[in-house]
């Protein structure tokens, strides 16, 4: 609630104890992300942004205020760093680069004192400018919500006390993922939520609504009667963070939804790696899977690592926005990452437009109406550099061309970029995203219920199963635990299991390898990080190198850690390997590596 003592000297007060402590901080792929002892300078001035930008968002025409959120997290990166994602009020991350600058200005800004020119920020002034004393309405409403590192609730801590120093109100969600901050923002903001899906802005609502729409997709399968009297056994390594409570919650929520007319689901959930049981995303977790192409560690009971049954595995980073499937046996392993994940649900998405299209105009002859307003629906795939090549031409001959993208890694970007189709399905190839429905994805669906209602026909699978899809994925961002259930649904109805999944392509051998430099920033691509543009001759130099090995490179500096990130993917293992060798060499001695030059 609003605080009775709130206090703009208080706010300098704070700017002045926790001051800067870097010469420049940085907005990265994902917000600002650093090592944790030097975040609490960020953390009040973030609170100060969110309050001053808040005004600013109001339609102020009666309708009611919209919120925003931040979220305390470092995701993927280990428990030294700590980060801030912020949440814009349609629930997606904070994406406008107008606003990203003002912030980073803001955050950079001499902010305890008058610059040296004499003059103070507008926001600072800002400051000076509000009442003591702000009782009611709150000058602004702030979700916030943290991650489980040992420094997150200190930092949310800051900003909580910034936030109501100014009068304002916070919604605290303590220990909770990055998608459900997103997803309480999105639903808090009610207008912004399509009729389709129903409004459930807390926690224990948000499963209700993945449990619901999880067993319907489900009850989907049953009705085609396809492999579904089988139980079988998901385990999810959560990466020692908060995805395990989450999928716990989730649990315990199925269970209670779960009746007579909607049956108990085929899956059960074995969460491994929680919060107390081992460091944060060391040796687990989704980006150690992917990177290391290896199963996690079990930090409960390493030692009979081998009773647990690995055929059917998934895992989630340290904020649980993303998910990579794998399977390990005693003599395999291979991974099913974003990209296998994109694909999967590509395939089925375009069987069941497909079949409803048809269902439609058959409907449509029997009734002696045709009707073509319905249009058509498109369906596109968006996909960053990392996407391995053997993904980008599957998708490309089963959606066509123009409806794959390659975005600037980021979920700020390529949610951006799925948007521009009616179905947008969107995944980094490490876990990270979800699929998008717009407007004539809506009013298609409306048209086709009206249409089977109309003529009192029953509702044809694809209709049942397109129409449950928005309230089951996550439409703000990534989330995976709802990229579980989709997953493991779809698997469901084809009656596959990993193997047949992973048969639908052969992966290109890739590798991907990070660099230390001096100083990263020195590094710059273009608009979608395939080719470098600074430093001098070091694209250049990897053109020929693609040349002698025939395959893709591409060097960008990370936006989440202090390192270059190397990609390369060829036709062979060996091929794949040297020339992921002489990348790093190149970005070594081109962009000032620290140490030893690589071996190469
Ligand atoms: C963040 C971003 C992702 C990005 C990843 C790596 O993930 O949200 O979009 O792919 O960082 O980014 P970079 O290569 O710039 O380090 P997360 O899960 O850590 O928030």
């Amino acid at each position: 609630s609003p605080n009775d003592d709130t206090s703009p000297s208080e706010v300098l007060r704070l700017l002045e104890k926790y001051p800067p402590r870097l010469p420049r901080y940085a907005y990265g792929t994902a917000g600002f992300r650093y090592d944790a002892t030097v975040m609490d300078a960020v953390l009040v001035r973030v609170a100060v942004f969110c309050a001053w930008w808040y005004p600013q968002l109001q339609a102020g025409n009666g309708t009611a205020p919209e919120t925003i959120g931040i979220m305390v997290t470092a995701s993927h990166n280990d428990e030294s760093y700590n980060g801030v994602k912020l949440v814009a009020p349609n629930g997606e991350i904070l994406a406008d680069p107008i606003v990203q600058g003002q912030l980073t200005d803001w955050v950079n800004s001499d902010s305890t004192e008058s610059n040296q020119a004499g003059s103070k920020h507008p926001i600072r002034v800002w400051i000076e400018q509000q009442s003591t004393n702000t009782k009611s309405p709150p000058t602004c409403i702030i979700h916030i919500g943290h991650d489980t590192r040992s420094h997150s609730p200190s930092l949310t801590e800051l900003a909580v006390k910034t936030i109501r120093a100014l009068g304002g109100q916070v919604i605290h969600h303590g220990v909770a993922t990055t998608p459900l901050l997103h997803h309480a923002v999105f639903h808090q903001n009610p207008q912004r939520v399509p009729s389709m899906i129903p409004i459930r802005p807390d926690a224990v609502g948000y499963y209700q609504l993945l449990s619901w729409s999880y067993l319907a997709l489900l009850q989907t399968a049953a009705a085609q009667d396809s492999n579904s009297n089988t139980t079988k056994r998901l385990v999810v390594d959560c990466a020692c963070g908060v995805g395990y409570p989450s999928v716990k919650l989730f649990q315990s929520t199925l269970q209670g939804v779960i009746s007579p007319t909607c049956p108990a689901a085929p899956t059960e959930f074995y969460c491994i790696n929680g919060p107390t049981h081992g460091p944060l995303n060391e040796n687990c977790g989704s980006e150690h899977v992917q990177k290391s192409m290896a199963a996690p560690q079990w930090y409960r009971d390493e030692s009979n690592s081998d009773a647990l049954p690995w055929e059917y595995c998934a895992a989630v980073d340290g904020d649980a926005d993303r998910i990579v499937f794998f399977h390990k046996n005693s003599h395999e392993f291979f991974l099913l990452d974003g990209d296998k994940i994109t694909v999967l649900i590509c395939e089925f998405l375009q069987a069941q437009v497909a079949a409803l299209k048809q269902a439609c105009q058959e409907q449509q002859q029997q009734g002696g109406n045709i009707n073509n307003s319905m249009g058509q629906l498109t369906l596109g795939a968006v996909q960053t550099a990392y996407a391995n090549g053997a993904s980008t031409k599957y998708l490309k001959n089963i959606l066509g061309s123009d409806n794959v993208l390659i975005a600037k890694t980021g979920v700020q970007h390529v949610h951006h970029a799925a948007k521009s189709f009616d179905i947008g399905v969107y995944f980094e190839a490490n876990g990270h995203g979800t699929v998008v429905f717009g407007p004539q994805f809506y009013s298609y669906i409306a048209q086709a219920e009206a249409l089977f209602m109309a003529a009192e026909s029953p509702r044809p699978l694809s209709l049942q199963r397109l129409r449950v899809l928005p309230a089951l994925i996550n439409q703000a961002v990534g989330d995976a635990v709802s990229d579980l259930l989709l997953v493991d649904a779809i698997l469901h109805i084809k009656g596959w299991d990993l193997k047949a999944w992973n048969q639908l392509y052969s992966d290109m051998p890739s590798r991907m390898s990070k660099l230390k430099v001096t100083d990263r920033n020195v590094v710059k691509t273009n608009e979608n990080d395939t080719i470098c543009l600074a430093p001098e001759n070091v694209q250049e130099e990897l053109n020929a190198a693609m040349k002698e090995w025939n395959g893709r490179c591409f060097v960008r500096a990370s936006g989440t850690e202090d390192v270059v990130r190397v990609y390369a993917e060829a036709e062979t293992r060996d091929a794949a390997d040297q020339l992921s060798a002489k990348a790093e060499y190149i970005v070594h001695t081109l962009c000032g590596g620290v140490g030893d030059p690589p071996k190469f």
